[in-house]
């Protein structure tokens, strides 16, 4: 056993009979209230899941096990001093709830390295979809083909224990998150640079490697792919993509069903779709009405205009956060920092001082700040990654260390199938005394 598989018991087994002690001493006490609109509103604020890597607060914004972003850019062990921390740090946080040390991180890299082979009917089924597959489905269909490989799933076939179920989970997780760069890469060179393959270079990082594999060798992209893949990574549990995760994974589907799942949920336009639709609209914008800081009068009406076709600003708002997402002040910070002059970061900038006065005129709209995706595009593009229809590949790459290690947390404390009840609107409207 690993010593971060060791590290994980160690921590699980206390926790695990915590768990117990609530649900058998206190399951019937009463937390919250549940309204019509709650249910008709998308569950918005229902307190109905456990979640133990990350909580996002409104006002706040995400801390992972207790720290914020700032805080993890500074601590989490770096290639560099002055770069951005590796999420494989992130990952042993998540999943254990203490920080890592250098070494810590180290082993994972290699760790991941050492897992990331890919079968060869992998690359067959990716090859069998046509060239213009959306890269989200030749993605999700490439992680759904290597669920035959779920170490989960062969113990499970062979009787073990409920009390066991985590120890292959573990396993599976491992080699599923270790694999993601090297099909997400392929993926990437096959549609966009005529399959040309690069082969993934041991000596560097989780992420890092995913950039070189995509063809990227300075340091510049390197250390951005380390921001892009430790910032995108979770997002407590009820967001769609970890709370599909985690609602799939309750049947005790293992975990390449499952992460397969919440990824097709990711590729949602109100979720991590919005990363490209930020592009495509800002190009859009500029195609319409030219520079874009040239006339800020110019924006607020491109922007009410898109409002007036019945659209969303993609980008801005968000289902709990009400003030700007520290996801996008992070990389505003990193591209004043790295590429002030660029006229992508300085239109996006522009965008950030219109877009949320025109949204918070709006009484409906709760939140009218930027979120994660106004941001990730522009730092892309900046170093060569034009690619946008590709983006939200990797928005999902990042999001394995989140959803996974949740996983790997519901099958250590047993959680159980999950199952709400339905009702028809009669019901309901019966409840409202109509
Ligand atoms: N532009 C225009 N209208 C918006 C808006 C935006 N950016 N954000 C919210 N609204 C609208 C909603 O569409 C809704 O309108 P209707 O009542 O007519 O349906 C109304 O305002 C109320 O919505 P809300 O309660 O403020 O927000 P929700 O929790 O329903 O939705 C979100 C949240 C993110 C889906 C929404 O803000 C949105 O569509 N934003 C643009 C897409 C986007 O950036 N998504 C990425 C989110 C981050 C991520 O998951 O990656």
């Amino acid at each position: 056993m690993d010593h971060i598989k060791k590290k994980f018991v160690e921590k699980a087994l206390p926790r695990v009979a915590e768990f117990r002690k609530l649900l058998t001493e206190h399951g019937d006490k009463v937390i919250g209230e549940i309204t019509i609109g709650s249910v008709l509103t998308g569950m918005k604020g229902m307190v109905s899941l456990l979640t133990d890597t990350s909580k996002l607060d409104p006002e706040e914004g995400i801390r992972f096990r207790g720290y914020s972003i700032p805080e993890l850019r500074k601590s989490l062990p770096k290639v560099n001093p002055e770069g951005e921390p590796l999420p494989e740090g992130l990952f042993y946080l998540m999943l254990t709830g203490e920080m890592p040390s250098p070494d810590d991180v180290s082993f994972l890299s290699k760790e991941w390295s050492s897992r990331s082979t890919i079968p060869d009917y992998v690359y067959k089924v990716i090859d069998a979809l046509p060239l213009n597959t959306r890269p989200m489905v030749q993605f999700s269909t490439a992680i759904l083909s290597m669920a035959s490989d779920s170490k989960f799933m062969a113990a499970y076939l062979k009787g073990i224990g409920k009390q066991d179920y985590w120890d292959t989970t573990y396993e599976d997780v491992m080699d599923l998150i270790a694999r993601l760069p090297r099909i997400a890469s392929y993926i990437y060179r096959r549609m966009y640079h005529d399959n040309k393959q690069i082969d993934p270079d041991p000596s560097l990082d989780w992420a890092a490697n995913l950039a070189h594999m995509m063809g990227y060798e300075k340091y510049e992209v390197h250390r951005l792919m380390r921001l892009y893949m430790f910032l995108h990574s979770d997002h407590e549990g009820g967001n769609v993509s970890a709370h599909t995760t985690h609602l799939v994974g309750s049947a005790l589907s293992n975990p390449y069903y499952a992460y397969a799942a919440g990824m097709t949920g990711l590729a949602g336009p109100l979720h991590g779709f919005a990363n490209q639709e930020v592009i495509r609209w800002m190009f859009n914008m500029i195609e319409e009405i030219g520079p874009a800081c040239d006339d800020k009068e110019k924006i607020r009406k491109y922007v009410l205009k898109t409002l007036e076709d019945g659209k969303v600003i993609p980008g801005y708002g968000h289902a709990v956060l009400r003030k700007t997402d520290p996801r996008f002040t992070a990389q505003l910070e990193f591209g004043r920092k790295y590429l002030p002059d660029d006229p992508w970061l300085i239109t996006m900038t522009c965008l950030y001082e219109v877009v949320p006065e025109v949204l918070g005129s709006i009484s409906k709209i709760k939140n009218p700040w930027p979120n994660v995706d106004a941001g990730s595009g522009v730092l892309l593009l900046h170093y060569g990654i034009k690619e946008f229809d590709f983006y939200t590949v990797l928005f999902g790459v990042s999001r394995s260390l989140g959803v996974l290690s949740q996983l790997l947390w519901d099958r250590a404390y047993g959680m159980p199938i999950e199952r709400p009840t339905s009702h028809p609107l009669e019901w309901f409207k019966k409840q409202a005394g109509i």
